[in-house]
């Protein structure tokens, strides 16, 4: 008698869902396609794919292993994680109205603000953590809530499951960037989400040297729509861009177990540390949302933002004196990152509801020995000037 097989585990699909061995050769690696263009049997009659920007078969496979990793019967690559959320608000239709986070990245206010709002498209900035408020800012056209949970760059862990209940209350559905999370710490589609994006840039890569995007739905009409805008507006990725994500995703269990030791750790450190005035990191238990992220997370993950008391001069002072971590924007990758969102990834949103503190730096923790990073900080911190 045959037993009922276990559903296999996270780190078994990262490296083997989509991801048989070659049928032709038997290579353990997916083959990257470069051909733009595919040989028809007659008129119309193709082995599956017809064109590259239609459809590629390492980005199929690319796909189907991050779709499955997130739960999702769908699942769409694209360029950059910008071109995913964009077309994932191309969806609606001038007149519709969109929540957006208070705390988001930068890159995703100005998408929506100066290219959809342009086209049609009203927004709220709103603090997820306030049910209220959200319940408040849903109105009559409201066809999108947008979360970023934890966000950038302050960390900030929003309900997904209750945000999830009320959106389709009121006739929306519920995005969850997943971004910092990953779908090793956070399976949004799994606590109600409808749509997750993804910059696969930063933890899915995770070697910071790849660009591109994912969308992931459970919603079959979504799912024909996105895949329609993916085709219609071309912002795939290549095939060897694919297969990098590919590669990253195989170790994403491994790298973020180690970096998210290695961020509690850090943000320990902060904390005890004279100079700084507030450390925001979901692992901490002075973290306002850090009950919830236990909740709907595996672990904390590996960012960390702290203010410092000297102000933005102290904060521009430890961004430049860092040895390891890497003054850089970005995160996600195995190198250590430093940057001040004000003035860097957030400079989009100066001057509205999601501006950022000038006072708060930003780290992504990364594989180094943990001893060298907090030695790096230390020495940064004890560089103020002010
Ligand atoms: O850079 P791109 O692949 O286009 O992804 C945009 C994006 C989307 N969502 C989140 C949560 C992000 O953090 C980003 C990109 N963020 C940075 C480049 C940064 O340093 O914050």
């Amino acid at each position: 008698m045959n037993e009922a097989r276990r559903t296999p585990g996270f780190e078994t699909l990262a490296i083997h869902a989509g991801q048989d061995p070659d049928p032709t050769t038997g290579a353990v690696v997916p083959p990257i396609h470069l051909a733009t263009t595919y040989a028809q049997d007659d008129v119309g009659s193709h082995r599956g794919f017809e064109y590259s920007r239609s459809g590629n078969p390492t980005r199929a496979v690319l796909e189907t292993a991050l779709a499955t990793l997130e739960g999702a019967p769908y699942g769409f690559a694209f360029a950059s994680g910008m071109a995913a959320e964009d077309a994932v608000l191309r969806t609606l239709a001038p007149g519709d109205h969109v929540v957006i986070p208070n705390d988001a990245y930068g890159g995703t206010y100005r998408l929506v603000a100066r290219v959809h709002h342009a086209q049609g498209i009203a927004f709220s900035p709103v603090e997820l953590s306030d049910a209220s408020a959200v319940a408040g800012s849903i109105g009559p056209r409201t066809r999108l809530v947008w979360v970023e949970t934890p966000s950038n760059p302050l960390l900030q862990v929003a309900d997904v499951a209750a945000l999830a209940e009320l959106a389709h209350s009121r006739g929306a559905l519920l995005v969850v960037d997943n971004t910092f999370a990953t779908p090793y710490l956070q399976q949004p589609l799994s606590l109600g989400a409808d749509v997750v994006v993804h910059s696969t840039t930063k933890y899915l890569g995770g070697h910071s040297d790849v660009v591109g995007g994912f969308v992931a739905t459970s919603d079959e009409a979504i799912a024909e729509r996105i895949g329609f805008l993916q085709n219609a507006t071309g912002a795939v990725p290549g095939p060897f861009d694919c297969y990098l994500v590919l590669r990253g995703l195989k170790t994403l269990a491994v790298r973020l177990d180690r970096q998210c030791q290695s961020a509690l750790a850090v943000a320990r450190f902060l904390e005890a540390h004279e100079k700084v005035a507030r450390v925001r990191y979901p692992g901490l238990e002075s973290h306002p949302g850090h009950d919830l992220a236990k909740a709907q997370m595996r672990d904390f993950g590996a960012m960390v933002s702290f203010t410092l008391r000297g102000g933005e001069p102290a904060a521009l002072d430890v961004a430049a004196s860092t040895g390891i971590f890497t003054l850089a924007e970005s995160l996600g990758a195995v190198e250590s990152l430093i940057e001040h969102p004000a003035r860097m990834t957030h400079l989009s949103a100066a001057g509205s509801a999601l501006e950022v503190d000038p006072a708060l730096v930003r780290l992504s923790v990364g594989l180094e020995t943990l001893e060298d990073l907090i030695d790096d900080l230390d020495r940064a911190l004890g560089s103020i000037r002010s």
